[in-house]
């Protein structure tokens, strides 16, 4: 596969977990790189612009407030096929299905009735990532 770099994100809900150094292990440990790392309180401007796939959808406000809620932890992950290694590591999107082995089926769980609490984000494509990437880190 060929060289590539990913948006990762730690939510709010990782960081408030002090999941950030496990959510970093696991991607060195499977090789990939951390070629960028940023704390940051994210806008609703910005979480808008990350989010734009998805305005309109009922989630969209509770995702967009509880993104806001907290700091998160950019970080842009290098390595072969990493885009698509990411989201494996990561797991499916809901943390109480999400298999096991996986950050999302390891760490997370349903905490809430709204929005789907589950530690990392991952971009989905290459696209996807250029995009976040200039979001996050210009
Ligand atoms: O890429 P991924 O994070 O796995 O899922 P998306 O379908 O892109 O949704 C983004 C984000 O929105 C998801 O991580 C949790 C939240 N969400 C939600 O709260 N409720 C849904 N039904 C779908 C997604
Ligand atoms: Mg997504």
């Amino acid at each position: 596969a060929e060289a590539q770099s990913t948006l990762v994100l730690v939510k709010p809900d990782g960081v408030a977990r002090n999941l950030t150094g496990e959510v970093l292990r696991r991607i060195e440990r499977k090789g990939y790189v951390i070629e960028d790392l940023r704390m940051v309180r994210p806008t609703r401007e910005l979480l808008t612009r990350h989010y734009a796939e998805h305005e309109g959808k009922p989630f969209f406000e509770p995702l967009v407030e509880f993104m806001g809620s907290g700091p998160v932890v950019a970080v842009r992950v290098g390595g072969h096929g990493v885009i698509e290694g990411f989201r494996s590591l990561a797991g499916t999107t809901d943390p109480t299905t999400a298999a096991p082995g996986t950050i999302r089926g390891d760490l997370g769980r349903d905490w809430d009735a709204g929005v789907i609490q589950n530690i990392v984000h991952g971009s989905d494509s290459p696209e996807s990532a250029a995009r976040e990437l200039d979001i996050w880190f210009n």
